[in-house]
């Protein structure tokens, strides 16, 4: 097993060092931290090549999926960790999700219904809205994971690419598990701690981006047939 750490990152200058030092003191079997930072306009980039991190630079901002999905594509690993630049997640957890990725498990969601929110760590709004695009897709896909929206997994690069994904924004974490499930994958979750955000601001809206998940679970839902 070779492992990428893949961070998405959009301003993220003042959290991404002690994410991407954590991160490679904790990924086991570790072959690279890459960041892309997606049209940062602080220093995002020269912290993360300071903490040891290969980046890519996106000329300009394309949203989180756009992101992430050129880390797929340029990853050296056959193995990805997905985990938030802002210092949400802890590096800490990682081995726990690694060591859950056993044969025929394609996916591991780091699961913050099953672990811990911190105090402040998400909003009334957006832990109600996650509940209903939970429930929403457990429905549709027949599936029983409890936060399908986790941005903290273990995946295999390989299902990745059979198959086209097209997510730009936050509708990524979706696409992905539902891409796993289609292909017959294993999924398991293992319980995460979820911090509260420390520096800067989220780009997440919770009406826009509620909607376009939802909006990318229906198509994802219809490609693969009747109900
Ligand atoms: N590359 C890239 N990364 C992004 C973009 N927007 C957000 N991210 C990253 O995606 C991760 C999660 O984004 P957040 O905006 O913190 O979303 P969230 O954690 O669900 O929401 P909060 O709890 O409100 O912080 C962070 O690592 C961000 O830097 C973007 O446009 N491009
Ligand atoms: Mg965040």
């Amino acid at each position: 097993m070779r492992v990428s750490v893949v961070l998405a990152a959009h301003n993220e200058a003042a959290t991404i060092a002690g994410v991407v030092r954590g991160c490679r003191l904790h990924t086991p079997s570790i072959a690279e931290v890459l960041v892309v930072d997606d049209g940062s306009s602080d220093g995002t980039s020269r912290e993360a090549e300071g903490a040891g991190a290969r980046v890519l630079r996106l000329a300009f901002n394309q949203g989180k999926g756009a992101a992430l999905r050129r880390g797929i594509e340029e990853a050296e690993g056959d193995t990805l960790v997905f985990l938030d630049a802002d210092g949400q997640d802890d590096p800490a957890d990682i081995p726990r999700l690694v060591e859950a990725l056993r044969p025929g498990v394609e996916l591991v969601i780091g699961s913050r219904f099953l672990g811990t929110f911190e105090p402040g760590a998400i909003t009334a709004l957006n832990r109600a809205g996650t509940h209903f695009l939970n429930g929403a897709f457990n429905l549709l896909f027949r599936a029983q994971v409890t936060d399908c929206l986790a941005g903290f997994r273990v995946v295999r690069r390989a299902p990745l690419l059979r198959a086209p994904i097209r997510a730009r924004r936050y509708d990524i974490e979706v696409e992905i598990l539902a891409t796993v499930l289609q292909q017959g994958g294993g999924v398991v979750e293992v319980p995460v701690r979820r911090k509260p955000r420390q520096h800067g601001e989220s780009d997440l809206h919770s009406f826009r981006d509620g909607s376009r998940i939802l909006l990318a679970m229906a198509r994802k839902r219809l490609e693969q047939g009747t109900l």
